[in-house]
């Protein structure tokens, strides 16, 4: 299965995916790392340009069939089984874009997106599998149970 964790930068997916793939036994897989490794991301600045549809493609190719959780802001866009699209509130967001050293428009541009669930939105077009975690005020740990939580309700489902 393919799950994938996505949000606004900042909302916590490296920290949460990392916990996540090592709870369930997954490989954990970074978006930018591997579209820098199979030469579809461009490097600027700080950031990594990256093909979608190409994403979408080798991300089918080298995991069908396996156990990944893939994070990055762009995760929801690869078809995955399921997505994962974690919430912060917007203030706390902008506290830790802030720490990070962004430019005063970058983060007033991942702050906006936040309030207006630019993600989610997105992320609800492309899957039809999408869970929404609210993660303001819990620890790695908490958010990682409630969407273990969450999965094996989904499977029930999907086998009841
Ligand atoms: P992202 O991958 O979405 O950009 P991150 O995992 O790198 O986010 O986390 C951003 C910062 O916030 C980093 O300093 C770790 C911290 N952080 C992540 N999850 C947290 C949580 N649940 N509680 C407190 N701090 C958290």
């Amino acid at each position: 299965m393919i799950i994938a964790v996505s949000g606004t930068p900042g909302v916590g997916k490296t920290t949460v995916s990392k916990l996540l793939s090592e709870r369930l036994g997954y490989e954990y897989v970074s978006v930018k790392d591997f579209a820098l490794m199979k030469g579809i991301g461009e490097p600027v600045g700080e950031e990594v340009e990256i093909d979608v549809d190409a994403l979408a493609r080798e991300v089918r190719a080298e995991f069908s069939g396996k156990n990944v959780v893939i994070d990055g802001h762009l995760s929801h866009l690869v078809l995955a089984d399921v997505v994962v699209v974690l919430r912060l509130h917007p203030k706390v967001v902008a506290e830790r874009l802030k720490s990070r050293g962004y430019s005063h428009q970058k983060l007033a541009e991942n702050v906006e997106a936040e309030l207006i669930d630019v993600i989610l939105v997105e992320a609800l077009e492309e899957n039809e599998s999408v869970l929404e975690v609210d993660t303001t005020g819990k620890t790695p740990e908490e958010i990682v149970d409630e969407i273990l939580e969450l999965l094996e309700k989904g499977m029930k489902k999907r086998v009841g």
